[in-house]
Parts: structure tokens; sequence; C-alpha cells
């Protein structure tokens, strides 16, 4: 039996006991044998027990610190089966990092199904009410497992649905669209996105040559790049981030009947994102951010939610609609022009157990399909049907991949595959073929009443083999200007900062005017800005601009969304009343926000936990900021904070303690670029404003709030909620494009 979890003690624990159960906010797969059924043991099952420190087989260890050695002082010998068995097993302990999205973050969650799709597909999870276990793992795509999390990139959105009539995957991005058409280019776009073979940098971004060389010659990525340089390539968390299984997929009925389908996740918090300053300052003082961001909103119960719909079009023999082409992924159907319908509700739950046992081990395939849901001849989708499968086998060592925990099935399977490395079904019978006698005939193949997966018979034209495309796949541009046309002023702005950024970033000269060149044939505006901040003259189009209609439902901002779950730092000094402190704090809680007090220096204020030290808070971490007061603290002048800028001329005199006290550099530097950032600012008293004057900002300003009493906060915070439905105070950039 597991013990239950005590608090760490200063001296080492000498009382032997059973290993800890999980944390509250952790869980692990159900238990299932590995061929799906079900054991009804507890998810602890597969941890190690025992209170004793023993080898991998069981026998008991008296002293793991010390190798066997001829003499205290004498060579090791090769007789110590412990030491060889622990640092082989550690040799061995890194596996092959994926390919691309190597880092990531997982959770666990349940899907609830509206029954709103049961018209067009037999998938029995998406019936009425129907719960599904799902585990689900964000990523970026570029950069390496260790690289920080808020670059820009492309996100990874992949959910492993565990239903009962097999597993169903919907390996998705955060953007609608793909940079290639054709999954054959896909090493190539990698290669060029990659780091640069000769010295390996840049490390998990896009900013350098061969990226921009690849998508500048490969013309169709300009859609997905376009996506990239706006503010989807930087996200501000996994919660608020939009998801897409970009690919159309086909939908069957219980008779047969088809209808085409394009997957969204919506998130319930919003979609929102960072400014790339904020990037830049996370990727360093918090390389971790989304990964954090995540574990700890669902550890505070701010349960993550995210609304899966779908887009429906007649699956009619051209599988297009509105002239759009449903088979090209660099294309996108406007919500305006077909609805997302929501199909369901996914809720995460609870963290991983252990990070490499599940998320690392996790492995999805766009090929685990379940009944009522089917893929269509999309080329890029196609070549991932091959991909996803053959990747595991050195990622995960061999073909059993699907028998680790995190990937077992939780429907019975009977799959005639057998042996090969890391075999962990105890298979029983003698004949896994088909048909047999000998054992019984078993497995059977299942009839149309045993809800079997169906392939729809589809027409395959009369056509001649060729290494080609679908005309409809050639404009690479309409698109790209309607995603950039639906933009806001502000948002057309950070994309002008980004390509620019990006080229700025790249050495060669041919590189740069040949995407330049692409600009020209997306927006004149967007052209010319990029030109002049790179100080090369603006390249006349080669093709007719095409009129679009913008799609509001593309743009991030001017939609409000629920504040739940928003971030609020409270700074307080050593002239911080506790009590006005602790109201704040709960005042903060009593909007569903998530307060973190911010004080000179570590321990409590009155009875409240300090969160972070003036030493150790960033702004990035926070939407908004609240301020009581901000004396120097008695660290941040001895020490030179390297935030602080120009020394203080604080003196011992001046500091914390001092009515009127010089306002303490660190968070001179924060409040700062909250305002910088369009964050909403507040303050208490004549301490706070103080402290906000000092950083610059003036308290009637857009998005500051101001309030007298600390210790009646309720109207203070109501305006900062307010304020964060819209995430950013808007108004506070001053758009060059409006
Ligand atoms: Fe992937 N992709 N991909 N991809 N992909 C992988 O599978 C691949 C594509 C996506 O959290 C790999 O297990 C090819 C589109 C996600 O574990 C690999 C092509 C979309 C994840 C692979 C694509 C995705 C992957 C690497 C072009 C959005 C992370 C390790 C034909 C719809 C899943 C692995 C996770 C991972 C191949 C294109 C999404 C190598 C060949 C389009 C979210 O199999």
């Amino acid at each position: 039996m597991e013990e239950p979890r005590t608090p760490p003690t200063v001296a080492e624990p000498e009382v032997a006991h059973e290993p800890f159960p999980p944390q509250p906010d952790q869980a692990a797969p159900e238990v299932v044998t590995a061929t799906g059924k079900p054991t009804g043991a507890p998810g602890t099952a597969r941890a190690q027990s025992g209170a004793f420190l023993t080898t991998s087989t069981g026998a008991r260890l008296r002293d793991t610190d010390h190798s066997l050695k001829a003499g205290d002082r004498g060579p090791t010998l090769l007789q110590d089966h412990h030491l060889r068995e622990k640092i082989t097993h550690f040799d061995h302990e890194r596996i092959p990092e994926r390919v691309v999205h190597a880092r990531g973050t997982g959770a666990h969650g349940v899907f609830r199904s509206y029954g709103t799709a049961a018209g067009v597909t037999a998938a029995g999870f998406l019936a009425d009410g129907v719960e599904t276990p799902v585990f689900v793992r964000f990523s970026t795509v570029l950069g390496s497992r260790g690289s920080a999390d808020t670059v820009r990139d492309t996100r990874g959105f992949a959910v492993k649905f565990y239903t009962d009539e097999g597993t169903f995957d919907l390996v998705g991005n955060n953007i609608p669209v793909f940079f290639i058409q054709d999954g054959i280019k896909f090493p190539d776009v990698v290669h060029a996105a990659k780091p640069h073979p000769d010295r390996e940098i840049p490390q998990a971004q896009s900013a350098h040559d061969t990226f921009w060389d690849f998508v500048s010659l490969h013309t169709e990525a300009q859609h997905h790049t376009m996506w990239n340089m706006s503010d989807r390539g930087i996200q501000a968390s996994y919660r608020t981030m939009e998801g897409f299984g970009v690919h159309t997929f086909r939908l069957v009925d219980d008779d047969g009947g088809t209808t085409l389908v394009k997957f969204h996740w919506k998130p319930k918090a919003g979609v929102h994102s960072l400014v790339w300053e904020e990037a830049q300052l996370a990727a360093g003082g918090d390389p971790d951010f989304h990964r954090r961001d995540l574990a700890d909103a669902i550890e505070a119960g701010h349960l993550p939610e995210w609304e899966l719909g779908i887009q429906t079009f007649p699956d009619t023999p051209e599988q297009t609609f509105e002239g759009i082409d449903l088979l090209d992924p660099t294309k996108l159907v406007p919500e305006e022009l077909a609805p997302v319908q929501a199909i369901g509700l996914l809720t995460l739950t609870a963290n991983p157990t252990n990070f490499f046992a599940e998320t690392e081990q996790v492995a999805f395939h766009v090929g685990n399909l379940v009944r009522g849901i089917d893929v269509t001849n999309d080329p890029l989708l196609q070549a991932r049907l091959f991909s996803y499968v053959d990747t595991q086998l050195t990622r995960l060592g061999g073909p059993n991949f699907n028998q680790i925990p995190v990937n077992r099935a939780q429907a019975p399977v009977n799959d005639m595959l057998r042996d090969g490395y890391h075999q962990h079904a105890v298979h029983s019978g003698v004949a896994p073929y088909r048909p047999n006698s000998l054992d019984g005939g078993c497995p059977f193949h299942a009839g149309a009443q045993d809800r079997p997966f169906v392939e729809v018979p589809a027409v395959v034209e009369e056509s001649t083999k060729v290494r080609a495309q679908a005309r409809s796949f050639d404009d690479h541009y309409t698109q790209t200007r309607l995603f950039y046309r639906s933009m806001s002023a502000v948002e057309m702005d950070h994309i002008k900062g980004a390509y620019a950024f990006e080229l700025a970033k790249c050495y060669e000269q041919a590189v740069k005017e040949r995407q330049l060149q692409c600009l020209a044939n997306i927006d004149e505006d967007l052209c010319a800005a990029v030109s002049d901040a790179l100080g090369l003259p603006a390249p006349d189009p080669t093709i007719a601009l095409e009129d679009v209609e913008p799609s509001a439902a593309l743009s991030q901002v001017g939609r409000p969304f629920p504040a739940e779950g928003r971030k609020v730092g409270v700074v307080v000094d050593s002239r911080t009343d506790p009590g006005a402190a602790a109201a704040v704090v709960a005042g903060i809680e009593a909007f569903s926000m998530v307060p973190f007090l911010i004080a000179p220096r570590g321990g409590t204020v009155g009875e409240l936990p300090v969160d972070r030290t003036y030493a150790t808070c960033r702004s990035f971490e926070y939407d908004a900021l609240v301020v009581l007061g901000a004396a120097v603290g008695d660290d941040a002048v001895a020490g030179l904070d390297a935030r602080a800028g120009q020394p203080t001329t604080a003196d011992a005199t001046d500091r914390a303690g001092a009515a009127g006290a010089s306002t303490d550099p660190r968070i001179v530097v924060v409040a700062a670029e909250m305002w910088r950032h369009s964050k909403t600012l507040a303050a208490f008293g004549d301490l706070g404003a103080a402290a906000l004057g000092a950083a610059g900002i003036p308290t009637d300003g857009a998005g500051v709030v101001t309030g007298a009493e600390a210790a009646d906060p309720a109207d203070v915070l109501g305006d900062v909620t307010e304020l964060l439905t819209l995430h950013r105070v808007w108004e506070r950039f001053a758009p060059a494009s409006a």
C-alpha cells in the first residue's frame, strides 16, 4: 500500500515506508492490459512498490553510494553487478527526440460529446453525452526537446481519444493551413526550417536564411508563413490557443452517407498571444513558460477547456466548397462561409504523473481512426498516414509501441500482431492467423452489425500515373492576402514587425529580395513596410492582387473572453498592511483569477506565502499588475540587479521602511514592460501610484486603474477583470496601419 504523502522534513527521513502516491493534480492512463482489457487496478499499479531500494529484479540493496572495490582505496571490481546495472541503465535513459514537435507538454482529460455530430457520423464517442478519456500533447515544431516554449513557431495540438471502439487521434496544429501541399516535401521544409547543418544554429526559430530560402521558392508556404509571422506564432499559452485538424476528413454515418469536414478546437478562455518582446523575454526568463502555465492551471483547478467543432461540406465528386479545393491543405474555408458547429467539450483534468512515461512516449498517428471517421485524398495527409507509425519504430524502439501504457487502447484488442521487441502481452492460443480452426476461428471478422471500421467505397476515376498535382492548388496568394486583410490594425503592425525582424536576421540579399517579391504579391502596404525596414526597394507585384472579403474570425482582437484563470501580480513592500494584501489576493481569487504575491523577499506577508520576490518576478508572467507599494528592497542597491538599468540613487536611509522611499528598480522594470506590452495596471493609494509613476506610467492612462483603499479592492479588481476580458489595452499600441 502507498503511504500518504507527508511534507518533506529537513532531517533525512529514516522510517522506511512505501512510495508516496501521485500528487492530487496528477493522473495516469487507465490500467488496461497490453491488449486493452480493463484490469480495475488503480493508476499507481504500474508504479514501483516496496519501501527498500532494490535491483531491477527486486533484490534489496544495502548501499548504492559506494562501488565495490578491492580495498577502500582500490580499483572497482567488475563483479559489481549493481554498479554495472545502474550505470548501464543510465547510459540508455535517452531515446531519440521527435524529428519534429520534440518540445511538448501533455495532460489528461475528458471529452464530452454534445451529440450534435450524430447525424453525420457513426462514431460512438460522438453520440450524445458520451464521455471519452483523452490524452493531449501540445508542442512547438522546430526546437529540440529542451528548447524554449515561447519561440515564434507553429504549435502542435494532438489529441488521443481512448474511445470504446478503438483509439482516435486528431493530430492537429494551431494553424489551419500547412506549409506544403504534398507530403513528399516534408523532409525538405523541415531541413530548411531546422538549424543550419554546419553550425547547428539558430535553435527553434525560423529567422534564418534556409527557412526563408525555402518558403520564398515554394510559394505555397506563404500562407502558413503569414500565420507564423502573425500573433498566432507566439501564443500566450496553450490554454488560449485554437487547434485545427488542417486536412479535410470524411465523416461516415450508419447508412454509409458521407460528409466532408474540417475539425476546429475553440478555447473557452479565448485566443490570446504574447507580444514579441514578451516572447523573447520569456524564452530566457522562463523557457518552460507554456509548460508551467498549463500544469499550474490544472493544479490550481482552472481546468482548460476547448469546444470541438466541425465545418461541414457536401461530399461532391469535385471536393471543393465555394471554389476552395478541400484537398489543398494550404487553404482554409472562412467561418463566414461555413460556420463551425460545436460537437463536444474537451476538459483537461489532470497532469501526467511522469513526463517520460506519458508525454514523451505518447505516439500519435493520423491513421488511428474509428468507425465513422475516415481520411480523404489530401496528398499531405496521405504521406502522414505512412510517417507516424514508421517514426515510432526508431523513437520508441520497436513495433510494440502501442503497448506502452499511454498508447494502449481502452477497447478490446485482438490484432494477430505478434512478438517483437518489448512484447508485453502474453498471447494465448496457437493460431494468430485467419481463418483458423485451432483457436476455434478466433479472431472473427466483424459483421455490419458489430460496428466495424468502414472504408466507404469511393470511385477512383480513370487516370494516368503522374508525379503532379491538381491545377487548383496553384493559387498561393489569395488566401494569404485574405488572412492579412482580415487582421486588425495592431495585428497588421505585428505582422510587419515580424517579417522585418526575421528577414533582417537573414544574411543573403537574394533571399530577402525573393521574399519581398512574395510580399508584393500579397499586399502592397505590407511589402512597402517590410522593404523599408530592410532598406530595400519594394518590388511591384507580378500578379494581379485579388479583392478579398475579410474574415473577422481570423482576427484574435476585439472579442471579449472570460478572465477566469488570468494571472495577476500583486506587488507589496514592507510598508504594506498585511490585511490589505490579503484583501487584494482574496479579491483576485473571488474573480476566479490567479494572484501572485510579489514581495521584497521570500517568506510570508501576514499569513500569505510570498509567490515571487522582487528578484524573481518578471513582467511576462502576469496579465495584470496591482501595486500596493514597491519601496526599494534591501538587496536591490548592493546587488546592482541586472534588470535595474541605472544603479538606483537610493541610499541606506531611503530604503524600505522610509515613507516616500524610491521605487525598487526591479518593479520599475516590470511595470514599465507591462505598460509597453499594453497590459492592465492598477495601483492602490499614494504608494502604489508613486510606484507606477516611477515607471513613467500615467495613472490616468488607458488601462490604468487606481483605488484609494486596498482593504476594499472590489471596484478596482472589477475594472481589472473587465479589462482582462479583452486581454490587452489595445488602444495603447499606436498602430501605424490605422
Ligand atoms: Fe506531423 N509528424 N507530419 N504534422 N505532427 C510528427 O510523428 C509528418 C503535419 C503533428 O505530440 C512525427 O511521432 C509528415 C501536419 C503534430 O507527439 C512525424 C507530415 C500536421 C505532431 C510527423 C506532417 C502535423 C507531429 C514526429 C507531412 C498538422 C506531434 C514524431 C506529410 C495537421 C505529435 C511523431 C506529438 C509529429 C510527420 C505534417 C501535426 C515524423 C511526414 C500537416 C501535432 O511522424
